[in-house]
C-alpha cells in the first residue's frame, strides 16, 4: 500500500492570484499518535464537509509528505487501491460524498527527521513544528491556513521515557496501558489551522505559576524543560505574565484557554512557535539565568515570549487566509512585541536597536536578489519567506499606520479587526480596511508598501530665504528596481520632522497658513514635493524622519557642524543618535577613501570632539549614551556603497576605534570605572544600561591592547559574577591581535561550561568572529570539535552563521576559502536541513556588490551548489542568486 513517490519535478511557483477557497472543510479531527522513535503511528479521523462556495464534485485532495500509508477508510469502508492516489505529496480521492469521515493510518520516522519540520526528536524528547507546512509530514490533511478545525489529540508513549505528553488545549483523559505505556488525550476548543498544532512527549519538568486575567479567570502557566534547565525558567515566566498583562492593558486582549504552556527544545529551526496553548521555543529564546546568559539573552527571552504570546490574538484567533498574508500576523506581532519591549525597557534604545537591524539586514535584503514585497505575490518555498522583510519591514508598515491613526484610533481599529475577524482567516486588505474605516483616511496609495519591494530613497534639500523668512524643504522619493519589479510608483511616506533653530530649540512650524506646533508629519505622496515654512527668522537645521517614521533611506547634505549640532540639540532622541551615526559614517567614509588612495590615515577631529562631548556631557540615559558611542557596524557601512570594499571598511573602523581610544583614553577609563556596579546582578534596565556603557568603554580601551587595559579585561573576566561582563571580557581577549591573550581564558571557559549548550554556542561564536586572519583555521578546527554537529541549528548558526554574518573580512577572504567553506556546508545541509541551508547561503547570494574577483569566486560556489539535487528551499534561493 506504500505508493512509490517519483523523483520530484522541478519545483513550481505558487501565485497569490491563483488563490481559491478550499474544496472541503474539516469540522473535526481526531488524532491518535503512538510515539515511537522510528515507527510512530498516526491515525487520523477527519470529519469532512464540502465547501458549497466551490463547484460540485471536486475530488478530495489532501497533503501528505513522506508518509507511509497503512490504511485508508471512507465512511467506515476501506478504500480500494483504485479509489485513491498518493503521488507527489498529494493524496487524491476522486469520488467522495458531500459529507463524510475519512480515516487514515500512517507511519512516520521522527528519529530520522533532521529537517525539524513535522514530528521530530530533539535530544530525548519528541516535538513538532508545523508552520508553515509541517503538518503534512504528520498525517494527511488540507495543510493550508484557511481550513480551521477542532482538534482532539490522543498521545500514547512509553511511560518511563515519556512521562509528559502535551498537546493543544486542555487535557481531558489520561490512563495507563499495557507494556508500560500510557496515554493522554487533549482537546482544543478553538478551531485552528493545522500549522498551529503541536505535540510534545518527554521526560520534562515544569516551573508553574498562575495568572488571573482581567475578567478574573485563573490561567495555569507552565514552562516545561529538561530537568537540568529548571533553574533557567524564572525570567521567561516573569516575561509571560508581563506579556499577558500588557496585552490586556494595551490591546484589551485576554487569554482564552485555562492553561498556557511553553516547552524548551534544543533543536529548532527558528526562535519559537506560537502553537495554540502550547508554544514551543528554541531553548535559546526561553532559558536565561544570570551566571550563564547575558543581558542581551534576557531581553531576547522577554521579546520572544511576548511575541509568541501576542500571536494568540494576532495570528491564532485571527489567522492568515494563505501564506502570502504572512506579514499580516508577523508584521503586526513584531510591532506588538517591539512596543512591549519598549515599555519594559529603554524605549529609545529599543527603537535604535530595531532600526539599526532594519537598516543593515533588511535594507540589504531589499537591495539583493531575494528582495520581495511585504506581501509577496509568488513563492516556490514558503519557508524562504520568514524574512526580515515580512517581519521587520512588515512591522514598520504597521507602525506607520499606527502613527497615521494616532494611539486611540489605532486601538479602535485593532479592536475592530479582532472582533470582526475573530475565528477567521484574514487578509492584509481586511486589516487595512479596519484602519481605513476607523480613521476615514484613504489607504489606497499606502497599500503600495505591501506590494512594492525595495527601500525607497528620499533626497531632501532645504532652502532658506532670509528676506522672505521662509524655509523650503523639497523631498524627492524614488524606489530602486528590484527583481521582477522594474518600475515603482511613489509611496505615501509619513515624514515626522521639525526645524531646529540656532538656539537649539524647535521652531514653530507654519505651513500653508496653518500653525502646526514644533513638530509635524509631512505626507509625501508625490515623486517630488516642496513644503514652504513661513516666519522663519534664521536658518534652521532640519530634523527629518524623527523616530524613523518610515523605513526609507534619507539623504540630506548635512555639514559636519550641523550633525554635531543635531547630536547635541535635536529634541528627538532617535535623531540625536542618528546624527551621531551620520557624522561617524562621514568620518569612516573619509578613512576608506584614504585607505583606497594609500594615504596616511587621520580620523576626523569633529568625530573625536563629538565623542568627547558625549563622554563628558550630562547625558543621564546611559543606555542611549552607550548606543551613541557605538560606531556604525561594518555591515551598515557596507550598505552605504554600491561596490563594497570589505577590507577598507574593516580597516577604517578598526583605525577609528583605536584613534578614539588614544584621544579619549582617560574619559573612557573614567566612565568604565564609574559604571562598575556594586551589589547583586539583576537584568533590569538601569543595570543593563550601566553594563552596556561600561563594556562599550572597555571595548574602546582594548582597541589599544595596552598592558593596563589587558589587565583590566583579565580582571573583569576572572571576577565577573554575571555572564554579560564575563563574556564581554572574554570576547575582547579572544579578539585581541595577540592570540595568546585569549588562549587560556577560552580553554577555562570552554571547560567549565561544557555541560551547557547555550553557553557553548557563545564560546564557539566568539572564536570565529575574531577579526584576525587565523579565524578560518579556527573555524575549521572547531567544526571538528566533538561538540559540533550540523544537525543542531543553534550550533550551525553559532559557528558558521556567526563567521559568515559577523566576520566579514574573513568570510570575504581574498583567496575565496570563506566562500568555499560555506558552499561545502550548504551542500551538506541541503540533505539534512533545507531550511537552515537556504538561510545560511544568503550572504553568498549578495555577490553583485562585491569587487569583480570576489564576484567570480562567489558565483563559482553558487554554481557548484546548483549542481546538486537541491531542495525547493535552496533551489529557489540559488536560482534567484544566479538569475
Ligand atoms: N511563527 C513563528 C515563526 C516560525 C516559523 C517557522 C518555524 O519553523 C519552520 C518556526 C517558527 C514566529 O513568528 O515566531
Ligand atoms: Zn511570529
Amino acid at each position: 500500500m506504500n505508493a512509490i513517490q517519483p523523483e520530484a519535478a522541478q519545483p513550481q511557483a505558487i501565485y497569490l492570484k491563483d488563490y481559491q477557497a478550499p474544496a472541503f472543510w474539516v469540522d473535526q479531527v481526531k488524532l491518535d499518535v503512538a510515539l515511537d522513535d522510528h515507527q510512530t503511528r498516526v491515525i487520523s479521523t477527519l470529519s469532512l464537509r464540502r465547501n458549497d462556495q466551490r463547484e460540485a464534485g471536486l475530488p478530495l485532495v489532501l497533503n501528505g509528505q513522506g508518509l507511509t500509508l497503512k490504511r485508508i477508510e471512507l465512511a467506515g469502508q476501506p478504500l480500494a487501491e483504485t479509489d485513491y492516489q498518493y503521488q507527489e505529496d498529494l493524496l487524491t480521492v476522486a469520488r467522495v460524498p458531500d459529507q463524510f469521515t475519512l480515516v487514515t493510518e500512517v507511519e512516520i520516522d521522527p528519529a530520522n527527521n533532521t529537517a525539524l519540520e513535522g514530528l521530530y526528536k530533539s535530544n530525548t524528547m519528541f516535538c513538532t513544528q508545523c508552520e508553515a507546512e509541517g503538518f503534512r509530514r504528520i498525517t494527511f490533511f488540507p495543510d493550508r491556513p484557511d481550513v480551521l478545525t477542532r482538534f482532539t489529540t490522543r498521545i500514547e508513549a512509553d511511560q518511563q521515557r515519556f512521562p509528559i505528553l502535551l498537546s493543544n488545549g486542555n487535557p481531558i483523559e489520561r490512563g495507563e496501558l499495557d507494556n508500560g505505556r500510557h496515554f493522554v488525550t487533549w482537546e482544543d476548543p478553538f478551531p485552528k489551522p493545522c500549522y498551529l498544532f503541536a505535540l510534545v512527549g518527554g521526560n520534562l519538568q515544569a516551573v508553574k505559576d498562575t495568572f488571573t486575567t482581567m475578567s478574573g479567570r485563573e490561567v495555569a502557566l507552565e514552562i516545561w524543560v529538561e530537568p537540568e534547565n529548571l533553574h533557567k525558567c524564572d525570567h521567561a515566566m516573569r516575561s509571560l505574565k508581563a506579556s499577558m498583562r500588557w496585552d490586556e492593558q494595551t490591546y484589551g486582549r485576554e487569554y482564552d484557554l485555562d492553561i498556557f504552556m511553553i516547552v524548551a527544545v534544543n533543536d529548532f529551526n527558528m526562535g519559537a512557535m506560537e502553537n495554540k496553548g502550547l508554544n514551543i521555543f528554541n531553548s535559546a529564546c526561553v532559558l536565561a539565568e544570570p551566571k550563564s546568559e547575558t543581558d542581551a539573552a534576557f531581553q531576547r527571552v522577554e521579546g520572544v515570549v511576548g511575541h509568541e504570546y501576542f500571536h494568540n490574538w494576532s495570528g491564532n484567533r485571527v489567522t492568515c487566509r494563505d501564506w502570502f498574508q504572512l506579514s499580516l500576523k508577523e508584521g503586526f506581532t513584531v510591532y506588538r512585541d517591539q512596543s512591549f519591549s519598549a515599555d519594559m525597557n529603554s524605549a529609545p534604545v529599543k527603537r535604535i536597536e530595531d532600526v539599526a537591524m532594519l537598516r543593515t539586514a533588511q535594507f540589504a535584503e531589499d537591495a539583493g536578489p531575494t528582495a520581495h514585497p511585504v506581501r509577496p505575490d509568488h513563492y516556490i518555498e514558503i519557508n524562504n519567506f520568514y524574512t526580515l522583510t515580512i517581519y521587520e519591514k512588515g512591522a514598520e508598515v504597521v507602525r506607520m499606520m499606527a502613527e497615521l491613526l494616532g494611539r486611540e484610533r489605532f486601538r479602535q481599529a485593532t479592536d475592530l479587526y479582532f472582533e470582526r475577524h475573530d475565528g477567521e482567516a484574514a487578509t492584509v486588505e481586511d486589516f487595512v480596511a479596519c484602519m481605513a474605516e476607523v480613521s476615514e483616511l484613504d489607504f489606497s496609495q499606502f497599500m503600495r508598501w505591501y506590494h512594492q519591494a525595495g527601500t525607497p530613497k528620499i533626497e531632501a534639500s532645504g532652502h532658506f530665504d532670509a528676506d522672505a523668512r521662509t524655509y523650503q524643504l523639497t523631498l524627492r522619493q524614488h524606489t530602486p528596481a528590484t527583481p521582477g519589479q522594474a518600475d515603482k510608483l511613489p509611496l505615501h511616506i509619513p515624514v515626522r520632522m521639525g526645524l531646529v533653530g540656532p538656539n537649539g530649540h524647535d521652531l514653530p512650524l507654519e505651513l500653508n497658513g496653518e500653525q502646526l506646533g514644533t513638530e509635524t508629519v509631512l505626507h509625501l505622496r508625490e515623486a517630488e514635493q516642496t513644503f514652504t515654512f513661513h516666519n522663519i527668522a534664521a536658518e534652521p537645521v532640519p530634523s527629518l524622519l524623527r523616530g524613523f517614521s518610515a523605513p526609507v533611506k534619507l539623504a540630506f547634505d548635512y555639514s559636519r557642524e550641523q550633525l554635531a549640532f543635531l547630536m547635541a540639540h535635536d529634541s528627538d532622541g532617535f535623531n540625536r543618535w542618528d546624527a551621531g551615526q551620520r557624522l561617524a559614517v562621514l568620518a569612516l567614509q573619509h578613512l576608506v577613501n584614504q585607505i583606497q588612495a594609500n594615504e596616511p590615515l587621520q580620523l576626523d577631529p569633529a568625530l573625536i570632539e563629538a565623542t568627547r562631548t558625549l563622554l563628558n556631557g550630562e547625558m543621564t540615559d546611559k543606555a542611549v549614551l552607550a548606543e551613541m558611542l557605538r560606531l556604525p557596524s561594518e555591515a551598515y557601512l557596507a550598505e552605504q556603497y554600491e561596490q563594497v570594499d570589505v577590507d577598507a571598511i574593516h580597516k577604517a573602523r578598526s583605525f577609528a576605534r583605536k584613534a578614539l581610544a588614544d584621544a579619549l583614553y582617560d574619559d573612557f577609563l573614567r566612565l568604565y570605572k564609574v559604571n562598575q556596579r556594586v551589589g547583586d546582578y539583576a537584568p533590569e534596565a538601569n543595570q543593563i544600561a550601566e553594563r552596556s556603557l561600561k563594556n562599550t568603554c572597555l571595548g574602546y580601551l582594548m582597541a589599544r591592547e595596552d598592558e593596563a587595559t589587558i589587565a583590566l579585561t583579565q580582571e573583569q573576566f576572572n571576577c565577573a559574577d554575571n555572564m554579560t561582563d564575563q563574556r564581554a571580557a572574554l570576547t575582547l581577549l579572544a579578539h585581541a591581535e595577540d592570540p595568546r591573550l585569549g588562549a587560556e581564558p577560552l580553554r577555562r571557559f570552554g571547560e567549565s561550561w561544557a555541560h551547557d549548550p547555550l553557553v557553548m554556542d557563545q564560546w564557539f561564536s566568539l572564536q570565529v568572529t575574531r577579526p584576525q586572519a587565523d579565524a578560518l583555521d579556527r573555524l575549521k578546527m572547531l567544526m571538528a570539535h566533538p561538540a559540533f554537529s550540523l544537525k543542531n541549528p543553534n550550533r550551525v548558526r553559532a559557528l558558521i552563521g556567526a563567521f559568515v554574518g559577523q566576520n566579514r573580512v574573513n568570510f570575504h577572504r581574498q583567496d575565496g576559502q570563506g566562500y568555499q567553506l560555506l558552499a561545502d556546508v550548504v551542500i551538506e545541509l541541503n540533505r539534512l536541513n533545507p531550511q537552515i541551508a537556504a538561510r545560511l547561503v544568503i550572504p553568498l547570494t549578495r555577490w553583485k556588490r562585491m569587487t569583480s574577483e570576489r564576484q567570480d569566486m562567489m558565483k563559482a560556489q553558487l554554481e557548484r551548489i546548483r549542481q546538486e539535487s537541491l531542495s525547493p528551499d535552496l533551489f529557489e534561493i540559488i536560482e534567484k542568486a544566479l538569475a
